[in-house]
């Protein structure tokens, strides 16, 4: 089974609890506080692996996600920070938020490492909370709870070269002899089920070249294999169109060069770009000089023919010169140009107020999620700290501008309080 796309769930890690700790040793009733930080989660990247060629392992396992930061601890410990999560993908995976469809990146070289998602912050320690007048904080910060993100890979194969045409007229055979790639060969239709990938040597130049099988009419609209490998030849520099010329299926050549053109050019119009050689395989066989002659005609002189037998190893040599020429005058492949998605970290300052039905004021947004987090309902101090960050933030001044009263109540959350100027 040959996977190219695949849905799977990647979190990053919490941050972790910062401690809300006392210093205790003998001799000494109470100490100072000395609750250490929570430390950072772990980030999620996608590296390029070019010993990977499918997407098969996301198939068994679908839930990915970086290591927690630990809990501060007493005696000013930091909480260790979580392990970062690098997720292999073969070169040319495509990472998309599943919801949006908007691009987190495209991994095109081997080794390159994208990051996704960022930990969460670790929370800060009571050390962190001590002032000139509050000596002794009996609360400290949680660390920042992640959300899993639901995204899509899809591989677009990278290669120099891909070698299309009708089901069995020699793409798997032309590959098996021009490269180290063993595909299976049969006289059957889709023998090859999923695009092989082969380094070519030829003199001092190498190339990858891809077997890109399932192309028959109809395929741009999902007939055969139909859309599912054509998506692999939109990142090739050049295409080698193979034909069997002997017309030993009964079609005719010129027809299945046509046909096969059509579908790619309704696939993406783009591949008309595509430089390809076209190659007529099976010239072994009786009649294929006769049928190479009237092909050569149709096509017209514009375009160079060339005459190979895959299984008799016959006139590839020829072939690789003039792909490698060819290839020689294109530009490298390059990534997709796209504007990278992120995912946001929501900004802690933001808020908004609205009107209940009873007329209370109720405070929402992120600024909220991350004071309910951290306060401490039964210690004064930790409450105090709340009010100075809602005064700080403006929260108060918002309340006043929507014409807030003394006595109203005011609801952040769990937490309800009435009013005071
Ligand atoms: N006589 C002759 N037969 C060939 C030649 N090249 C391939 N064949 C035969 O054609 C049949 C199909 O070859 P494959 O290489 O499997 O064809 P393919 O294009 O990869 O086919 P799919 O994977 O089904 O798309 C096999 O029986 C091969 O032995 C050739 O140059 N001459
Ligand atoms: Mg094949």
């Amino acid at each position: 089974m040959f996977i190219d796309k695949q849905n799977i769930t990647i979190k990053s890690g919490n941050g972790g609890d910062g401690a809300t700790s006392f210093i205790r040793y003998k001799g000494v009733a109470n100490g100072g506080p000395d609750g250490g930080d929570g430390g950072r989660g772990g980030d999620v990247y996608f590296v390029g692996d070019a010993r990977k060629t499918s997407l098969i392992d996301f198939e068994y396992k679908r839930k990915y996600a970086a290591g927690n930061g630990e809990k501060g601890g007493p005696k000013k410990c930091y909480g260790k920070n979580g392990d970062d999560l690098y997720i292999a993908v073969p070169l040319g995976t495509v990472v998309k938020d599943r919801d949006s469809g908007n691009i987190l990146c495209d991994v095109f070289y081997d080794g390159e490492k994208q990051l996704v998602l960022s930990g969460g912050a670790g929370g800060k320690g009571n050390v962190k909370f001590c002032t000139s007048r509050r000596h002794a904080p009996h609360f400290s910060q949680k660390g920042v709870i992640t959300e899993p993100k639901r995204v899509t890979l899809e591989l677009k194969t990278i290669a120099d070269v891909g070698l299309l045409g009708f089901p069995s007229v020699g793409k798997s055979t032309l590959l098996s002899k021009i490269s180290g790639a063993k595909p299976k060969i049969a006289a059957y239709h889709f023998t090859t089920l999923s695009p092989n990938l082969g380094v070519v040597t030829h003199y001092d130049k190498s190339f990858v070249v891809a077997d890109i099988p399932g192309l028959i009419e109809g395929a741009s609209e999902g007939a055969g294999l139909g859309h599912e490998f054509l998506r692999h030849v939109e990142r090739t520099r050049l295409l080698v169109h193979i034909v069997d010329i002997s017309g030993s299926e009964g079609r005719d050549p010129y027809d299945d060069y046509v046909k096969i053109n059509n579908e790619l050019f309704s696939y993406d119009e783009a591949l008309k770009d595509v430089p390809q050689v076209i190659v007529a395989n099976k010239i072994d066989i009786d009649g294929a000089e006769d049928n190479l002659k009237a092909f050569r005609k149709k096509i017209g002189k514009k375009h160079k023919v060339i005459p190979i037998s895959a299984i008799l190893a016959e006139g590839i040599e020829e072939m690789l010169d003039e792909v490698s020429k060819t290839l020689e005058t294109l530009p490298p492949l390059k990534p997709l140009e796209f504007e990278k998605f992120e995912y946001e970290t929501p900004d802690e300052d933001t808020f908004e107020i609205e009107r209940d039905e009873d007329g209370a004021y109720v405070v929402i947004g992120p600024l909220v999620d991350l004071l309910i987090r951290n306060v401490v309902l039964d210690d004064a101090d930790s409450l105090a700290y709340m009010q100075k960050t809602l005064r700080n933030k403006g929260v108060f001044k918002a309340l006043k501008g929507l014409g807030v009263q003394e006595g109203d109540t005011v609801v952040i959350g769990e937490i309800e309080f009435d009013y005071l100027e």
